[in-house]
């Protein structure tokens, strides 16, 4: 059998791609409403609510934690996928493991007033970041700068924008666009794009 190399590439690619999406090279950018500008001698990270030791982390401490950098695909709900994207940020565990979560859940909070939740069990295991560095770049204020959340194996609205916050639940409390009809988890692999999915 003869496989050309264009074949092989452009499966490899497909294989990438959950179902119903489409590859994009573009970035697009989608924010609900306006991009804030909170200068950063007054920006702030916290790790709030059910948890053992509440944390606040300055721009300053925030950059003094370890480095990753991810190399992930993103996969937005309105069907782009953007593949092999690279991040640099914190580890959410790092800053989790720290405050000693009592619930089960997280809500994302951000400057702005967007809010997403996901399961604590998505936050974790080496799977979501506090990401400000876009291939090799402060991360643009468009696209979430200075810090947004980063969590790549779930639809791109879960990776929250101008984040500020990390609220842990004990109950899950749905976010912005979950209370307008959007699924609770969003595992693009299944589909989970509204609730009932
Ligand atoms: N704070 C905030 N975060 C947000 C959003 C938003 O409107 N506000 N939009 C979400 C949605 S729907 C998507 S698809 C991605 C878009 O990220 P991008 O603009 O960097 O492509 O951000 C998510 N995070
Ligand atoms: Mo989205």
């Amino acid at each position: 059998m003869i496989v050309t190399r264009g074949f092989t590439r452009r499966r490899a690619a497909d294989d990438r791609l959950p179902p119903g999406q489409y590859r994009e090279d573009d970035f697009p950018v989608l924010s609900a409403g306006p991009t804030p500008h909170t200068p950063l001698d007054r920006w702030d990270l916290t790790v709030t609510g059910a948890v053992e030791r509440e944390l606040r982390f300055t721009w300053d401490e925030l950059r003094a934690l370890p480095v990753e950098r991810p190399q992930v695909d993103i996969h937005c709900v309105t069907t782009w996928s953007k593949l092999d994207t690279h991040w640099a940020g914190v580890s959410v565990d790092a800053l989790l493991e720290a405050a000693r979560p009592r619930g089960g859940y997280v809500l994302a909070v951000c400057d702005g007033g967007y809010t997403t939740n996901l399961p604590l069990e998505d936050v974790t295991g080496g799977r979501a970041w506090i990401a400000y560095e876009f291939e090799g770049s402060p991360l643009a204020p468009e696209h979430g700068g200075p810090a947004r959340l980063l969590v790549p194996h779930l639809y791109f609205w879960k990776s929250a924008k101008w984040v500020r916050g990390l609220v842990v639940r004990e109950r899950d409390e749905r976010g912005f666009w979950e209370e307008l009809g959007y699924h609770d988890r969003g595992d693009p692999w299944l589909e989970q794009r509204y609730q009932g999915d």
